[in-house]
């Protein structure tokens, strides 16, 4: 029996365990990837394990999150990570440059690498066939460091593609077709693998757009053969000598099976408010649309931005509607502009922005009250865009086109009455141009790190105690976010790397009282639903908690890497026994675990304890490793107390 090609992949990196689905492995780390929101808690976290220089074979740092400069803090983060980045070896990518995911593919990804990336999204170099996966930044500190990553041994889904795309239908509508079979957490514990006649139908940027939106599945990472069609990227970029070809073994297997059949897709949307809210474009055609925006993290190729100036060239935007481009990358901008795209736009009455993620992480670009905002963004949950109670939908850059013309969303097959389908073809060799990305100095000792006033040092954490009395805090249902628990935007990423401040912020949207009620309680507690944590791999969303006295969270599942966040900073990730139990965990409600660290260190995964006096069981999943680090108080304690 062969093995597909995620096992081979992991095999050649296996440092511990066994392949065998939901066993605790480790891998070696070949790449890491930091951007500026994720990054600067992780170079803090970096440096606070004394390393003097990364220790991986390609370290990047992206500046692509925090753009607006409205006063010195962004500024200042951007100085550090720039100084850290001289300092201890990483390539540093200046803002401006574009969004980490798609300048990692155009200069550094290579087939068949493990890339850790502090960013849920880090798996859009799937497009290049790396096992590319998210973890917090303290993980992929760990990793700089030149640990192992340890996670579970994944299942692996193969899905195999047949037929061919159709026009005005893109690979947009491939994951959100997966989104509409499997929903947001379908790809928990998975790695989505693409084989089949299909795949050679995609490029290596549509397979990066399957491979970023594979994050909403919940999925650990997503992968794709390296063919001809990878062999063709790189050269593009003057790369070629990095390719190699992969893939699966003709007779390997998979644990779970899908197909899609491409000719037979078409044109679909994520509705309000998740990504898994897909139906047909043509159900909800007819809807006035205020804003659009193409680009950002996903759909920001030369491809995608070339086919929307295309459709609009010599025409107009529809009067009322604002629309938006936040190009991928400074080399997709120079690119499109060489080929005329930049006039096509203007002249239709688009806005340009810098490269970057901007309104994709809530960084401007909010849409107004009661707007309706079309994206080609792979995430639209609620408040997201920095409007409370917003409107946003999900589609290719095909359909977001279209509604920029008609006003409406709009079939984008519709468009074919205006104008033959611009099959955009990719350059045969891309402008490149490197100047703002600063390369490591072969000699860095002299170099001082900038540390302005916004870098605050990490909170210190106690180890797990021997009881706890826990009481319940906030309860919430299923489906929460990291957005929910850790909001993003323009007013609260700037406070990435100053833990006090962030932590006011904790279930803004949901619950603003609740930062002064757990400070109040001392040792809180959350209890939540399914998929709890999904979205973002912001360790923030466990790291604040944490400092506001958060111990334990109680969930009916949780999403992979908020759960490994969770452990890394102390919290008890918790499930139930019996989910009916959740009924009785109201806010106010007190659970009481005694002997908890001797169950704890004795791998018991049923902990016996009290809520209100009357018994129950919660359940305790992890490996022993993560035992260790919660004994600990944290992962940075467990590596400072000398754990590997
Ligand atoms: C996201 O889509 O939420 C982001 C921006 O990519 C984040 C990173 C962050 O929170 O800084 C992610 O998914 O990890």
């Amino acid at each position: 029996m062969g093995n597909n090609l995620t096992q081979k992949i992991l095999e050649a990196h296996l440092v511990e365990g066994e392949l065998i689905p939901g066993k605790d492995i480790a891998i070696r780390v070949d790449q890491t990837l930091l951007q500026d929101a994720t990054g600067t808690m992780a170079m803090l976290e970096f440096m606070a394990m004394g390393v003097e220089r990364v220790k991986v074979e390609l370290a990047a740092q992206y500046i692509d999150h925090n753009l607006l400069q409205t006063d010195f803090r962004n500024s200042d983060d951007h100085l550090f990570l720039m100084t850290a980045g001289e300092k201890f070896g990483l390539h540093v990518s200046k803002a401006g440059n574009g969004v980490s995911h798609q300048v990692h593919l155009e200069r550094f990804g290579i087939p068949g690498k493990v890339l850790l990336g502090a960013d849920s999204h880090t798996p859009t170099a799937a497009g290049l066939s790396l096992l590319a996966i998210g973890a917090g930044g303290l993980d992929v500190a760990l990793a700089m460091a030149g640990h192992p990553f340890h996670l579970r041994a994944p299942r692996v889904m193969g899905v195999k593609l047949t037929g061919a795309l159709q026009p005005w239908v893109s690979a947009k509508d491939v994951i959100l077709e997966l989104l509409r079979r499997h929903t947001v957490k379908g790809g928990v514990g998975k790695v989505i693998e693409y084989y089949g006649p299909g795949v050679e139908t995609l490029s290596a940027t549509d397979r990066a757009t399957i491979g970023n939106m594979g994050a909403e599945l919940g999925a650990t990472s997503s992968l794709f053969p390296s063919d001809h069609r990878t062999r063709e990227f790189l050269e593009s970029q003057g790369r070629g000598d990095s390719w190699l070809p992969l893939s699966a073994d003709p007779d390997a297997t998979y644990d779970d099976y899908d197909e899609i059949d491409l000719s037979a897709l078409e044109p679909l949307i994520a509705c309000p408010s998740s990504p898994d809210n897909v139906v047909p474009v043509r159900e909800v055609a007819g809807l006035q649309v205020d804003q659009v925006l193409v680009g950002s993290s996903v759909n920001s190729s030369f491809r995608d931005l070339m086919t929307v100036c295309r459709i609009l060239d010599g025409r107009r935007i529809a009067p009322h509607l604002s629309f938006n481009v936040n190009p991928g990358s400074r080399q997709v901008l120079e690119n499109v502009a060489a080929q005329g795209g930049v006039m096509m736009l203007l002249m239709a009455g688009a806005q340009i922005h810098q490269p970057g993620c901007l309104g994709c992480i809530g960084m401007g670009q909010a849409p107004g009250t009661n707007q309706v905002s079309l994206r080609t963004f792979p995430r639209n949950f609620p408040g997201r865009s920095g409007t409370r109670d917003d409107k946003v939908y999900l589609c290719s850059p095909e359909t977001a086109a279209a509604a920029g013309l008609f006003g409406v969303i709009t079939d984008p097959r519709k468009l074919g009455e205006l104008l033959p389908w611009p099959e955009v073809k990719n350059p045969a060799r891309y402008l490149v141009d490197d100047s703002s990305i600063i390369s490591p100095l072969e000699e860095s000792g002299e170099v001082e790190i900038v540390t302005g006033p916004n870098i605050v040092p990490l909170p210190e954490f106690d180890p797990l105690p021997e009881s706890l009395e826990l009481r319940v805090v906030i309860r919430v249902g299923d489906n929460i976010t990291t957005d929910h628990i850790m909001p993003a935007g323009n007013k609260i990423l700037p406070l990435r790397s100053n833990i006090p401040a962030i932590s006011r912020f904790v279930f803004e949207q949901l619950d603003p009282g609740f930062p002064d009620r757990a400070v109040v309680t001392k040792n809180g507690m959350v209890v939540g639903g399914e998929n709890y944590g999904q979205g973002s791999s912001r360790e923030h969303a466990a790291l604040a908690p944490r400092y506001l006295g958060i111990r334990a969270k109680l969930a009916k599942s949780f999403a992979r890497i908020h759960k490994a966040n969770l452990i890394n900073f102390g919290i008890l990730p918790l499930t139930f026994k019996n989910p009916a139990d959740y009924d009785l965990l109201e806010q106010g409600a007190v659970l009481r675990i005694d002997s908890l660290r001797t169950l704890v260190a004795g791998g018991e995964r049923e902990l016996p304890c009290s809520v209100n006096g009357r018994q129950m069981t919660v359940l305790l999943e992890l490996t022993q490793r993560e035992r260790r680090e919660l004994l600990a108080g944290g992962t940075l304690n467990f590596v400072k107390q000398g754990g590997e």
